[in-house]
Formats: C-alpha cells, structure tokens, sequence
C-alpha cells in the first residue's frame, strides 16, 4: 500500500544540460528506489532561476529534463513527477520557512554559496543564498524520509533537518528529519579537465563534463582527452584524481568493483582502459538518448505527465502547507 510506503524527494535543475554526475549521483539511484517507496521527482525550474537562464532555454530544458526522468527509467505510474513552478505551494512555504526558521549566518556559510558567490562577484543573486530554502521547502512539505542526492548536496540535506527541527521547536512536531541518501557508487563525478572539481553542467569547459545527450564520438573525444597523469598505472588513489574519477564512472556505470577494474588493467597503461570507459558510458547512454528523443516530440504526452503528477504533488503538498499556516498564525480562508 502507497501510505505504509516511505516518501522520497528529489529533484534536478533545468540550469544546463544534464551530466553523467546528474545521471549517476542522483537518476541511476532513483531508478532503483521507484519500487520500494512512494516517490517525488522534480524538475526543479524555480532553483534553476537562482542564475540567469535565456526563457527559451529554460523551456527545452525543462521538458528535455522530464524527458531524461522518463527515458532513464523513472515510470510515471509509479512516481509523482511534476514541474516545480507548476506547484505554487513549493515557492509559499519556502517564504515562511526563510521568515520562521533560517538565519542568515547559516546560509552564508554554505559551500555552494561560497563557491557560486566567488564566480559571480558582487552581482551574485539573493536567490543563491536562499536557494537552500526553497530545497528544505521542496522536501519537507512531503514530510519525505529520505532525499536521494550526490555527495554535493549534503550540507543542504542537514541545513533542511536543522530548520526543520527549529520550525518544530518554535510551534510545534510538523515535519519529519529527512535523511541524504548517497549513492555508494557514483556520488560524486569530478571534472574531466580539473578532476578535484565536482563535474557541473553550468561549467563553461564543455571537454569539462559528458552531457547525457553527448554524441557517442563526442563521448569518445571526451574521455580520450581527459585528464589523467604520467604515472600510468590504472588505481584508485587520491594522487591519481583523474584515473581514480575514470574508476568511478566504470564503477558506478557497470557495478564492476574497484578492486577488479585494477587488476584488469594492470601492466597496460591508459589506452585501453579509457576507451573501454568510454563505450561503457556510450553503450549506457545510447538507448537513454534514443528514448529521450522520442519523448521530447511527443508534448502531449509529456503534459499529460506533468499535469496529473502537479495535481497530486499540489494536493499532497497543500495540505502540509495550511498546517504551517495555521500554526504561524495566519486565519484560514475556510474551517
Ligand atoms: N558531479 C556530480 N556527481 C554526482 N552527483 C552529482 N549531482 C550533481 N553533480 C554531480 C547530483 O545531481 C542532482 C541534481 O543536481 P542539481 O541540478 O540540483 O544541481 P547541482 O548539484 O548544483 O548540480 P550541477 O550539475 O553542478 O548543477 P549547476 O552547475 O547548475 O550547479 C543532485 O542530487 C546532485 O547531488
């Protein structure tokens, strides 16, 4: 029965194109929890705004990343799958939560922030600070008991448990503490061209990162002229960042232990080993990209989706939200 299920939460942004770190730190493992709980999954537009996006942009991508949800294997009769911006509920409570339960301090000292703010100077939006906000929003008017996530994402997975704990204290029990749910295997994928950087879809290096819809040559050119060093022996080691990452994604991406995928490279260099990379992620990713086309033509079908899963997400959501109203203080409309 979908109410004795427990409730997943998780979303992406429509801020660039999706990356295999996307795919393997958050979609891969979406994919496996579908069966066992009762699940959310968001294209999360309003997050994407916290930078600048061209609309028309903003709009493909917002439906091609629905279409990569559908394409990766994330079924719509099992899940909730809807489009954050759809839900108006997500923006209300994340004002109450920003004015009733989160200081500043705390935002300002988000790695995120720091790191965005660093890249956007003094013309960095407030949207990127509150950001955080409007993720503890997303999560805990689900009263979600877990978030899966990549590594990344930690800090913000702890900051929505500390407001969630203070929005309780203040009034009164509201909200479950939603736990992360870290992949053990493709957490996170670093950068192909500084591999002690998380990858990122907003990079402006395109040889940085491989996008889920990455031609198989680009795929192939990518992997070949990532980099690695002049040790040349394949192992997972903190000295060797950009091998280790290459490990990672053979890894994550075909289940093969760390420990095999040494010992079968041993005593060959690099050649071989990067091209065997570079067909695992092309051979994952073919029938993906093939399904995702299908889907993006098909629009119809594709609001058919985002309609019924923002009726269920407003309703669910709603009801959590009148709550916090009505323990804040504010009059309802109706008993
Ligand atoms: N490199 C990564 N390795 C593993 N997981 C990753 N995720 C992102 N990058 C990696 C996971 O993908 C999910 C969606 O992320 P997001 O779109 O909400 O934003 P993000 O974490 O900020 O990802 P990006 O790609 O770096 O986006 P931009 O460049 O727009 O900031 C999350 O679960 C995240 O952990």
């Amino acid at each position: 029965m979908e109410e004795n299920k427990k409730v997943i939460f998780s979303g992406i942004q429509p801020s660039g194109n999706l990356t295999i770190g996307n795919y393997l730190g958050a979609l891969k493992n979406w994919v496996k929890l579908q069966d066992e709980y009762d699940c959310y999954f968001c294209v999360v537009d309003l997050h994407a705004i916290t930078v600048r996006q061209e609309p028309k942009d903003l709009r493909r991508r917002t439906l091609e990343v629905l279409a990569i949800y559908l394409a990766a294997g994330i079924d719509p009769e099992k899940n909730t799958i809807f489009i954050q911006s759809h839900v108006p509920t997500h923006s209300e409570a994340s004002w109450l939560l920003t004015c009733c339960a989160t200081y500043v301090g705390e935002l300002g000292r988000m790695t995120q922030y720091k790191d965005k703010s660093k890249k956007y100077g003094d013309s960095i939006g407030a949207g990127l600070l509150n950001y955080p906000v409007l993720m503890a929003a997303d999560i805990l008017l689900y009263n979600a008991d877990l978030v899966p996530v990549g590594k990344d994402q930690t800090q913000h997975i702890e900051l929505t448990r500390d407001i969630a704990q203070r929005f309780n204290n203040l009034y009164s029990p509201t909200f479950k503490l939603p736990e992360g749910y870290i992949p053990k295997l493709g957490a996170k994928i670093m950068d192909l061209q500084e591999p002690t950087k998380k990858m990122s879809k907003s990079s402006d290096n395109p040889n940085s990162y491989i996008l889920i819809m990455d031609p198989p040559e680009v795929i192939r050119k990518k992997i070949n002229r990532c980099v690695t060093d002049s040790i040349g022996v394949v192992k997972y080691t903190d000295d060797q960042p950009g091998i280790k990452n290459l490990i990672t994604i053979l890894n994550a991406i075909t289940g093969m232990s760390i420990e095999d995928i040494e010992k079968k490279y041993e005593g060959q260099g690099y050649a071989q080993f990067k091209n065997d990379v570079a067909e695992a992620i092309v051979n994952e990713l073919e029938p993906i990209q093939k399904k995702v086309k299908e889907f993006t033509e098909d629009k119809e079908y594709l609001q058919s989706i985002y309609k019924k899963g923002a009726e269920k997400a407003y309703y669910v959501s709603n009801k959590m939200l009148r709550k916090m109203q009505k323990k804040i203080g504010f009059i309802p409309v109706s008993k």
